[in-house]
């Protein structure tokens, strides 16, 4: 982290994977108003907006591993990271308590209309920009004027908006978790089953839960998730989702260096849907802090930020917005990103036929009681009196041999991984993803047998889950 020179020159390690970033710290204020301006050049989506929305990405991790509250400017001299523009707004908000630029962007309208339809499930940039160009200024507004998507997400992200923009707690998190562990474990016994994403870094509130699956014997996960969901839907636990095949083979692993560092989208196995989360799960249990198997997942038992980060909840994901690539100025690599995960590109045929093995799944209860009238389903659904609530959860299937690759991949943060792999690019040559780190060169891989060793192999000095919230 930060250091004070003998000359008063602050240095900052290089690169934010070789810092520490916690989620509490002495800057907030500050990094808040930056990530305003950092979210608005994202959802604005052009060219320079997206190298600006680096940069000031750059800027906020920077002031969120300084070991000091900053109260002059003129104290993060030296800082390449912090920039001309960053360092305007700074002033301003350390002299007036405000920037009017920041200001300004939370006033717009077209900022919160933005920010409001890329919550949606499923909606990037792009779709949202269509909504405001066709006047809706509402969620209400979106499901008056029918909308009709056909994409699964975006039906089902509709009907439930008001669960799935309520931030997921811990303990909800945690209960989930205890459930998917005894059913994995009836299943394959020997399963690790791991909470990955905010909650391992810490967060005590998050948009989702992302639950990561492997077992030390290669190979005896196959089939694993099949049966996992069946068994959860036997607890009436699902409520929709779409079962991804594993796409991984060997061959694109040293494929053109460039475009697999597409994204954040990697090639488990995985499940994204929605879970019904009876809303018994709300209520803190004395015993919450014993289900984990990870000694580093429980640091919300230790020290609380619920406080802090409950109004940081992000809501877009899966969506175009976080499928940028870290190659900067390359349009193209960023179009072609954008089109593998825009809306519409995953199979959306919603027939109520498919059987569970089909990429589409519709949970058997409610085939019997929504007939064919497909789009009825969801909104009947979410206005019935129930007592659970809609959350979204990601499971994902790990071969043991790409498992530690996997674990620091979703664990993060977003720009956690963006850093580490841009610098294992740059600095060692190295191409890291959530399947391994190879050296493209010689067509070798890299494997690791613990997070430590992922981080030895990166010459990274070795962080803590905690640690990774850049
Ligand atoms: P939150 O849910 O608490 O809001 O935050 P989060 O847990 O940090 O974000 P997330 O959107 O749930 O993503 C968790 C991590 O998973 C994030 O660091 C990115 C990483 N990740 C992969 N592969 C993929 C992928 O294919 N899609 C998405 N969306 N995330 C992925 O390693
Ligand atoms: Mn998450
Ligand atoms: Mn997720």
């Amino acid at each position: 982290s930060g250091d004070k020179e003998e000359d008063g020159n602050l240095t900052v390690p290089e690169w934010a994977c070789q810092r520490v970033a916690r989620l509490v710290h002495l800057n907030k204020k500050l990094t808040d108003a930056i990530e305003v301006l950092q979210e608005h050049a994202e959802l604005r989506d052009g060219h320079q907006d997206y190298s600006r929305a680096l940069a000031f990405r750059r800027a906020s991790c920077v002031l969120k591993s300084l070991p000091f509250a900053v109260q002059d400017v003129r104290q993060l001299e030296g800082l390449k990271d912090v920039g001309g523009h960053v360092k305007r707004v700074l002033s301003d908000l350390l002299d007036n308590g405000s920037s009017s630029e920041v200001q300004e962007i939370l006033n717009s309208s077209w900022y919160q209309k933005m920010k409001l339809f890329t919550s949606v499930f499923g909606i990037g940039p792009s779709t949202a920009k269509k909504w405001i160009d066709n006047e809706l200024e509402s969620i209400k507004d979106v499901k008056r004027n029918s909308v009709r998507s056909s994409d699964w997400r975006v039906i089902w992200g509709l009907a439930f908006f008001e669960d799935l923009n309520s931030p997921v707690l811990r303990s909800e998190a945690d209960r989930f978790l205890s459930i998917v562990q005894q059913e994995a474990e009836k299943l394959l016994p020997g399963v690790i089953v791991q909470l990955c994403g905010g909650f391992r870094r810490g967060k005590s509130s998050g948009h989702d839960v992302d639950i990561l699956l492997t077992h030390p014997k290669e190979g005896s996960e196959l089939g694993l998730l099949h049966n996992l969901l069946l068994a959860l839907e036997k607890k009436d636990l699902i409520l929709i989702g779409h079962k991804e095949k594993s796409s991984f083979r060997q061959e694109i692993l040293f494929q053109d260096f460039k475009l697999s560092m597409r994204g954040q989208l990697d090639h488990f196995e995985k499940w994204l849907g929605i879970c019904k989360f009876p809303k018994s799960f709300q209520e803190q249990r004395l015993d919450s802090c014993l289900h984990n198997d990870d000694s580093n997942s429980n640091s919300n038992c230790l020290s609380d930020h619920a406080a802090q980060d409950l109004d940081s909840v992000k809501h877009c994901e899966h969506s175009e917005a976080d499928t940028q690539t870290q190659t900067q100025g390359n349009s193209q690599l960023h179009k072609a990103s954008q089109e593998k995960s825009s809306e519409g590109t995953v199979p959306t045929c919603h027939s109520l036929n498919e059987s569970f093995d089909g990429t589409s799944y519709e949970p058997s209860a409610k085939k019997a009681k929504c007939g064919s009238s497909l789009d009825a389903c969801p909104d009947d659904l979410a206005d019935s009196e129930r007592d659970w609530v809609a959350r979204r959860v990601d499971l994902i299937i790990a071969p043991y041999s790409q498992y530690y690759y996997a674990l620091v991949g979703w664990t993060g943060s977003k720009h956690f991984n963006r850093d580490a792999r841009l610098y294992a690019q740059k600095v060692l040559g190295l191409k890291l993803t959530s399947h391994g780190l190879f050296d493209m060169a010689k067509k070798e891989a890299l494997p690791s047998s613990s997070e430590a060793e992922v981080f030895h192999h990166l010459k990274l000095p070795y962080r803590d889950p905690e640690d990774r919230n850049c």
